[in-house]
């Protein structure tokens, strides 16, 4: 990786556009990591990602979509972020631009941090759900307000707890729990998906009342022997398979756009990339089931 690579903006690499097709999704890259606490480097994964991604076949026999025969644009990364609240407020523009023009983001991180800006984009009915191992929730974190692990807390702060599901947590300060509690967050612990026939059965009943979803999606919620390379990686995770089957719960919803953080390529042995890029493909199509239905 040379510094050019680092502080340019690539050419967008996944752009595949099918003639009288609109895109289904506008994937972009947000190569930002200054708040990591532990390993360094998932400023590295949007390239990991769309590399992997472009080695993987793309028909999802599951939900019988050819994305060969549709379109799918890239807009390459997000450059001079600056610090946290930079990141998020540009971010929440390029976001909130994209979805005003009927657009899906799809935006590939990055650390968590940047799911404050597109959540805060999305529409207030929709249903924000977070797949993690960790809640995201501490008040500060070695002297910052403002970083991956406290931006769903200032988020709620925000908006409020009503419309967040959080999916697969496993890791926590006792006051997260505390205050996950307090304001009422919507939760499928990890501990329940492994102990539940069809745990994603779960989400579905949770969803019942929206037709509108925005993902977030960090890679940790894995296994680290499925998703190694995470900047924060929590053992006793689920497997990319349980993890696929709550994303297909989401056929038939309108997917607003979706987020896929922390890979972190230099500790991943192409696993989590590998993971990272199915759930690219599948949630790619199922955002276009989603609008057909519309
Ligand atoms: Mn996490």
């Amino acid at each position: 990786m040379s510094y050019r690579d680092l502080y340019l903006t690539p050419a967008p690499r996944v752009t595949s556009i099918k003639e009288g097709k609109p895109p289904i999704v506008e994937i972009l890259g947000v190569p930002f990591d200054a708040t990591s606490t532990y390993r360094l480097g998932s400023k590295f994964g949007p390239e990991a990602l769309r590399e992997s991604f472009l080695n993987i076949e793309i028909f999802s026999s599951r939900l019988n979509v050819d994305l060969e025969e549709l379109s799918v644009e890239d807009l390459g990364n997000m450059s001079q972020m600056g610090d946290a609240a930079q990141m998020t407020d540009a971010l929440g523009k390029v976001v909130l631009e994209i979805s005003e023009g009927e657009q899906t983001p799809a935006v590939l991180g990055g650390e968590h941090t940047l799911s404050y800006a597109t959540f805060k984009a999305a529409p207030k009915d929709a249903a924000l759900i977070v797949f993690d191992a960790h809640l995201d929730l501490r008040d500060e974190f070695a002297g910052l307000r403002f970083s991956h692990t406290t931006w769903l807390r200032r988020f709620i702060e925000e908006r409020g707890a009503k419309n967040v599901i959080h999916i697969g947590s496993r890791a926590a300060a006792k006051d997260e729990v505390t205050y996950l509690n307090e304001v009422g967050v919507a939760t499928i612990p990890t501990r329940t998906i492994l102990a539940t026939q069809r745990a994603e059965m779960l989400l579905a009943d949770l969803l019942k009342d929206f037709n509108r979803v925005y993902v977030s999606l960090d890679l940790d919620i894995l296994d680290p022997a499925y998703a190694p390379g995470v900047g924060n990686p929590e053992a006793a995770g689920i497997s990319t398979a349980q993890l696929l089957e709550f994303l297909y719960i989401l056929e038939g919803k309108e997917i607003l756009g979706f987020d896929i953080v922390e890979l972190c390529p230099a500790y991943d042995t192409g696993a989590a990339a590998a993971a990272a890029s199915k759930c690219l493909l599948e949630l790619t199509c199922l955002a276009h089931l989603g609008k057909t239905k519309k």
